[in-house]
C-alpha cells in the first residue's frame, strides 16, 4: 500500500458535506463487469453504456509490468518535496495542481500532475520532474497511455461491431487519429489521507462531482476505494476499488455521438480516513477540429437531434469556462 505525505493539503471547509446529504448504496455488485474474453462481452458493454455509462474491465490484456511501473512512477512523484512537484509547473491547464482544480474555483482533497499525451509533452514533463531518470519517467507514461489507448480503441470499436455502426472505427477513430494525443490526457491523481474524518460525521470531496467531458475515460487506482458514480435515479455508488481491473466512464462526447443512447456518468471521489488513494486516468478526446454529432446511422426514422453538433475545439473552450459541476451538455442541446 502507498501511503504518503499527509501535511502537504490542509482541510478546505469549503469541500467537507454532510454525510446524510449523498445517498450512498454499498450495494457494489450492481457495477456492471465486462470480460473481454466473454463471446457475449459485446452485448454487456452496449447495455452498460447505456444503463450506467460505466463499467470494469478484466481480462484487459495490459500488461502487469506496464502497470507496476507506472504505479513506481506515480509512487515516486508523489514522494517528492512539494518544490520538486512544482517544478511541473502550475496546472494551467497542464502540470502539478494542488487543491485547485480547473481555472474556475473548484477545490479539492488531493494533488496531481496532468499532462498531454503525445510523446513530445510526455518527455517535457518527465525531465521537469525527474532530474535524475526522466527516461524511466517518460517511458512508463508513453507504455502505459499507448496500452489504455489501445484499450480504450478496442472497446470502442466492439461497441460499433454490436451496434453494427459503419466504419468499425466510427467512435475508436477519434482517439486513433494521432492528433488526437495532444488533445487526450493523462492524470495521476494522489487524495491523502485525512485523520480527523474518522470521529467525523463529513465526508471530505477529494473530487466533485462532474461528468469528463471526453470520449472514454479509462481509470485505475491503488487498493484505496473513494470512487462513487451517480446511478440514473440520482442515488450515489460507491465503486470498490480493484487494481487488477481498469474502470471505464462515457464522456459527454461519447454521449452525443450516440444521441444519448449512452450516458455521460457523473462521478466524484471521497478521502479517506486512513489510506493514500492513488489513481490514473487516460481521458481520449478527440482531436482540436473534429467534429462531434450524433451519429446519423444511430438515429432511428424520425429521431430528433439531442444535441447539436460542435468541434472538439469549442466543446473544450466551454469546458473550461465551466464550473466543474456544471452540466456541460446542457450547452448544445438541440432547439
Ligand atoms: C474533468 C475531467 C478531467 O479530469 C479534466 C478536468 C479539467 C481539469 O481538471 O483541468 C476540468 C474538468 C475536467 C471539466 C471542467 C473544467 C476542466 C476542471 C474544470 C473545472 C482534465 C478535463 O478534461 O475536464
Amino acid at each position: 500500500m502507498v501511503v504518503l505525505s499527509i501535511p502537504v493539503l490542509d482541510p478546505l471547509p469549503i469541500i467537507k458535506t454532510h454525510k446524510a446529504i449523498s445517498k450512498t448504496s454499498s450495494y457494489t455488485d450492481i457495477i456492471p463487469v465486462i470480460d473481454l474474453l466473454d463471446p457475449r462481452c459485446g452485448n454487456h458493454l452496449v447495455r452498460a453504456c447505456e444503463e450506467f455509462g460505466f463499467f470494469k474491465v478484466v481480462n484487459h490484456g495490459v500488461s502487469f509490468d506496464i502497470i507496476s511501473r507506472i504505479e513506481g512512477v506515480a509512487a515516486k512523484f508523489f514522494s517528492l518535496p512539494l518544490s520538486d512537484k512544482e517544478r511541473a509547473g502550475p496546472a494551467n491547464p497542464y502540470g502539478y495542481g494542488n487543491r485547485r482544480i480547473g481555472p474556475n474555483g473548484d477545490v479539492g482533497w488531493l494533488e496531481y500532475l496532468l499532462s498531454q499525451t503525445d510523446p513530445g509533452s510526455i518527455s517535457q514533463i518527465s525531465k521537469s520532474i525527474s532530474r535524475d531518470n526522466p527516461n524511466f519517467f517518460c517511458v512508463a507514461v508513453n507504455d502505459y497511455v499507448s496500452a489504455v489507448r489501445k484499450l480504450a480503441c478496442e472497446l470502442l470499436d466492439l461497441l460499433a461491431k454490436e451496434m453494427g455502426i459503419e466504419p468499425r472505427n466510427a467512435f475508436s477513430g477519434f482517439l486513433r487519429d494521432e492528433k488526437s494525443e495532444k488533445e487526450s490526457v493523462f492524470r495521476m491523481n494522489h487524495y491523502p489521507p485525512c485523520p480527523e474524518l474518522q470521529s467525523s460525521s463529513y465526508n471530505l470531496i477529494g473530487f466533485g462531482e462532474h461528468s469528463d467531458p471526453q470520449i472514454f475515460s479509462v481509470l485505475r487506482s491503488n487498493s484505496t476505494s473513494g470512487l462513487q458514480i451517480c446511478l440514473k435515479d440520482g442515488i450515489w455508488v460507491a465503486v470498490p476499488s480493484d487494481p487488477h481491473s481498469f474502470y471505464i466512464n462515457v464522456g459527454d462526447s461519447l454521449e452525443v455521438l450516440t444521441n444519448g443512447k449512452f450516458r455521460s456518468v457523473r462521478h466524484r471521489v471521497v478521502a479517506n480516513s486512513q489510506k493514500s488513494r492513488v489513481s490514473m486516468v487516460y481521458f481520449g478526446s478527440p482531436s482540436l477540429s473534429a467534429r462531434v454529432a450524433p451519429l446519423a446511422c444511430l438515429l432511428k426514422e424520425g429521431e430528433k437531434r439531442k444535441y447539436k453538433g460542435f468541434t472538439w475545439s469549442e466543446y473544450k473552450k466551454a469546458a473550461y469556462a465551466s464550473r466543474l459541476a456544471d452540466n456541460r451538455l446542457d450547452l448544445f442541446k438541440a432547439d
